[in-house]
Order: structure tokens, then C-alpha cells, then sequence
């Protein structure tokens, strides 16, 4: 018997989420058309999952009829993914499109449209054309910022027909981060200074998409140009000002570091005057600044999965190497913390209702949904029952735990929009191809990616019709 019951409104989006890279595979790429990711999938096999990986992906580019028509039988009210920037272009200086992927997209689109399914589409997840990185560097370059312009320009013309909802980027702070912060990819350097260009530019390139948006007309016509941000929730060891002050200066690196010019329009002077302090560089001109002020977002998806955890550093700053905000904090693992062995990621379906009090408190203007959350699982093929089915009862849970929060909020008068779960389907993870499983829908590698429903895709059906969450 159910113990608590809370209702669904009925704006209210039930959704999933995806990319392109993640799922279409590589059918129909022209030389030249790499992304950056596809560059490391190119150099590096151990990234690979058995031999699985963004070749093919889930072979979304041939299936998407058939993937939509499990959307509509999932339930799904909205389905976010992105377009390639990498293959939308043949040419991205002179912004030529690349007509058979272009086709593709609107037959996609067509059919979601079809079946009652709205589309929510982003620019960039994680998918900057390798050529940029090589000749550029990437977002260092302002003049990148503009070919990112030339290219959602032509994208907007010929899809705003059929997509109202659009994002700059999905989660912009991590492939910088990655790099060159924590040096962990190609090319393994640690340089602060080009991770706060990077930040800037990707925050200019929104600004200057709202401003386009705006100016051509799209948001009167009833579109929104948002962003998908990844913000953590950040706990404190204990009370102590010095615990307090490392959870404090974290959320000024890697969350208001996003969220205050994006949704307020300003940098956080704090941030400014601390990067100021550690001698990082970073251009940018009062233009600039005037732009990110009057542009800011209509909308914000917020990937929320786990809590983050810091207490004080217990370590000197080395002055000779260059600054890290970790000389401000170390992350914390609070004991007997309920896990996702899997992915290694705490679970606390409380940050959802933490994240909601949040954005009541200091961006109370802002709608705003969750763009994501999920579990991802290892080996989920040991979950099937006699018929074949994966009982991932676990997601179930996991994903009703988190809604409650959200629902909860909403009916505190949080401007909560909805829900979205990552991931529709199983797809390829960045960071480990087809290792951990998110989807409500199995693709079994074994039997040419055949699709298969978890149990939670007929749950989550079920709670789309009822429009009632009980657990
Ligand atoms: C988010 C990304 C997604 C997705 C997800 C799951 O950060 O936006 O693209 O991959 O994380 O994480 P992972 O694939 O690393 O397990």
C-alpha cells in the first residue's frame, strides 16, 4: 500500500532526455564532420565499450519512428536532445548546411510532432566540431563565438516552425573542466586562465542567442532560449566557518560562475575578485558585459543527479603552480551515504526540494526544470525476468524518490516546469560508451540493438496517464 500520494499538474513535463553524439552513430558523416569527442573516440579504443561506442550508438539516425512510437507508448509529454553541430555544417565558416542531415532532423521532428511528443533541442551537447578545437582552440576563440551565432541562426530559420523550446548548450562548464582545470583530457593541462575564457565565451555565445532570438522575432512568436546548466547542490561537512566557507567558495567556482550572468546578468563580483586575486586572465570588454546584462535566459534546465560534499582543504597551496579552486576545498564523503555503486554517485533525492529552495531564494524570476536525472547501472542484463525484461525496480524508486521532491516544491510554488529523465533510451556515456545503463527502454548490444522496455518504461506510462505520483 502506498503511503503518500501527490498529484501531477497537468502542464506539468514527464519527459526524457538524450543527445545527438549520444545516439544517432555515424552513418552519413562526411571527412571533416568529427566532433572533438569523436576525435578521442578515434585515438583512444579503451574508451570503447567491447567494441561499442559512437559509431554506431543506437543507431538513432535509422530508428527514430521506431524509438518516437516507444516514446509515445512510454508516456513521454516532451524529448530533449540536441542537433550536431558538427554535422549540421559541411563548411562552418561560411555556414553551409549539410542537407541530408538537415532532412534528417526534419523527419525526426515530423514524426515526434506526429505522435504528440514536444521536442526541446539543444545546440551543443558536448558536440564542438573538432576543426574549431584544431584551428581555434576551441572557445578560446571569440571569433568561435561567432560561427556558434551563424550556425543557431540557420538552425532556428528552418526548424522554429516545429521547436519552440530551445538551449545554448548542455552542461557548459565540464568539457573546460575536464581539461583545464583538473587536466584530466587531451591535452592535459592545467590552465586556469583558459578555463574562465572558455566559461565566458560559451556565456557570451548564450547572451548573443538570446539577443538573436529575441530580435528576430522567435519569442514573440512563443519560442524560449534557455540553457541547460548541471549546478550541484553543495553540503557543508559541518557548521564551522571554515567548512561553510569551502561549500561557499565552491558554489561561486562551479555554480555561480553560470548561473548569476545567465539568469541575473552579471558575474559574481566575489568570483571576479577572487580570480583577480589569483592572477588568472581572462579577456573580455564592457560590450561584452552590456550584452550577458541585457540577454538574459528565458528558461533553465538544471542536471541535478547527486549531492556535492566539501569540508576545508587540509593542505598548503603550492604558489607556483597555477590556481585551482581546490586550494579553497576537498571533497567530503559523508559516512553511511546511500550510493550508486555503479557510477560511484551518492543518492539523495533530497537536493532536488535543496535545489528548488535555491532558486526561489536567489533566482526567483527564473522558470526552470530538471533537464536531467537518472541512475545509470552496470551489466543490467542480470535483471531480466523469463520474458526477458529488465526489472529495474531500483530506477523506479530512484526516479519517484526524486519527482516527489520536485512535485513537492512545485506545490510550494517553486517555478518548477517538470521532470526529465536521463536517459529514453540506453545510450553512449562520454566518459564509458555502453558500461552503465540509464534508459527506460533497454538496447540489447547482443541482438542488433533491438529495443526492449524495462519495467519502469510501463511504470512510468502509467504514472504519465494517472498523472499522479504514489509511493
Ligand atoms: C550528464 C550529461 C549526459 C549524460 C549523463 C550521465 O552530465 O549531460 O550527456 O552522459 O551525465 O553521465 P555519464 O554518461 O557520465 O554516466
Amino acid at each position: 500500500m502506498s503511503k503518500v500520494t501527490i498529484a501531477i499538474p497537468a502542464d506539468f513535463i514527464l519527459g526524457a532526455a538524450a543527445s545527438a553524439w549520444q545516439t544517432e552513430g555515424w552513418s552519413g558523416k562526411k571527412p571533416g564532420q568529427d566532433s572533438y569527442l569523436d576525435l578521442w573516440y578515434k585515438q583512444d579504443r579503451h574508451v570503447w565499450h567491447n567494441g561499442y561506442g559512437p559509431a554506431v550508438a543506437t543507431d538513432f539516425i535509422h530508428r527514430y519512428a521506431e524509438d518516437v512510437a516507444l516514446m509515445k507508448q512510454a508516456g513521454l509529454t516532451h524529448y530533449r536532445t540536441s542537433i550536431n553541430w558538427s554535422r549540421f555544417l559541411l563548411d562552418y565558416e561560411q555556414v553551409i548546411v549539410d542537407e541530408e542531415y538537415a532532412s534528417y532532423i526534419d523527419n525526426f521532428l515530423d514524426e515526434m510532432l506526429r505522435q504528440g511528443i514536444e521536442p526541446m533541442i539543444c545546440l551543443e551537447h558536448y558536440e564542438l566540431p573538432a576543426y574549431l578545437l584544431e584551428t581555434y582552440g576551441g572557445w578560446q576563440s571569440k571569433h568561435v563565438v561567432e560561427l556558434f551565432v551563424g550556425y543557431a541562426e540557420k538552425v532556428f530559420a528552418r526548424y522554429a516552425g516545429k521547436v519552440k523550446r530551445w538551449f545554448s548548450f548542455n552542461e557548459p562548464i565540464v568539457v573546460q573542466t575536464r581539461v583545464y582545470l583538473d587536466a584530466l583530457r587531451y591535452p592535459y593541462e592545467q590552465n586556469t586562465d583558459k578555463w574562465m575564457q572558455w566559461n565566458h565565451h560559451k556565456i557570451l555565445a548564450t547572451a548573443r542567442l538570446v539577443q538573436l532570438f529575441e530580435q528576430q522575432g522567435y519569442r514573440r512568436d512563443g519560442g524560449s532560449l534557455g540553457v541547460i546548466l548541471n549546478p550541484e547542490v553543495t553540503y557543508a561537512r559541518s557548521s564551522a566557518p571554515h567548512d561553510q566557507k569551502a561549500a561557499h567558495i565552491y558554489d561561486l567556482f562551479y555554480n555561480r560562475v553560470f548561473l548569476d550572468p545567465l539568469l541575473l546578468g552579471v558575474y559574481p563580483a566575489e568570483l571576479i575578485e577572487l580570480l583577480r586575486l589569483h592572477g588568472v586572465e581572462w579577456h573580455y570588454d564592457e560590450q561584452e558585459l552590456d550584452i550577458i546584462r541585457r540577454y538574459p535566459v528565458h528558461e533553465v534546465g538544471i542536471n541535478l543527479y547527486y549531492p556535492h560534499r566539501v569540508k576545508a582543504p587540509s593542505r598548503q597551496w603550492n604558489e607556483h603552480t597555477p590556481f585551482h579552486p581546490a586550494y579553497y576545498y576537498e571533497p567530503f564523503e559523508l559516512p553511511g551515504r546511500r550510493m550508486n555503486t555503479s557510477r560511484g554517485w551518492e543518492i539523495n533525492p533530497r537536493i532536488v526540494y535543496d535545489m528548488a529552495q535555491r532558486m526561489n531564494r536567489d533566482y526567483p524570476d527564473m522558470p526552470w526544470f530538471i533537464a536531467e536525472n537518472g541512475m545509470g547501472i552496470e551489466n543490467e542484463a542480470r535483471f531480466k525476468n523469463a520474458e526477458g525484461e529488465i526489472q529495474d525496480d531500483y530506477r523506479i524508486d530512484f526516479i519517484a524518490e526524486h519527482l516527489y521532491w520536485a512535485l513537492k516544491a512545485r506545490e510550494e510554488g517553486a517555478r518548477c516546469l517538470g521532470y526529465m529523465l536521463w536517459a529514453f533510451t540506453d545510450n553512449v556515456s562520454p566518459m564509458n560508451a555502453f558500461k552503465n545503463r540509464y534508459g527506460l527502454i533497454e538496447i540489447d548490444l547482443q541482438q542488433q540493438l533491438r529495443r526492449q522496455p524495462k519495467k519502469s518504461a510501463a511504470w512510468f506510462a502509467r504514472l504519465s496517464a494517472a498523472r499522479t505520483l504514489a509511493l
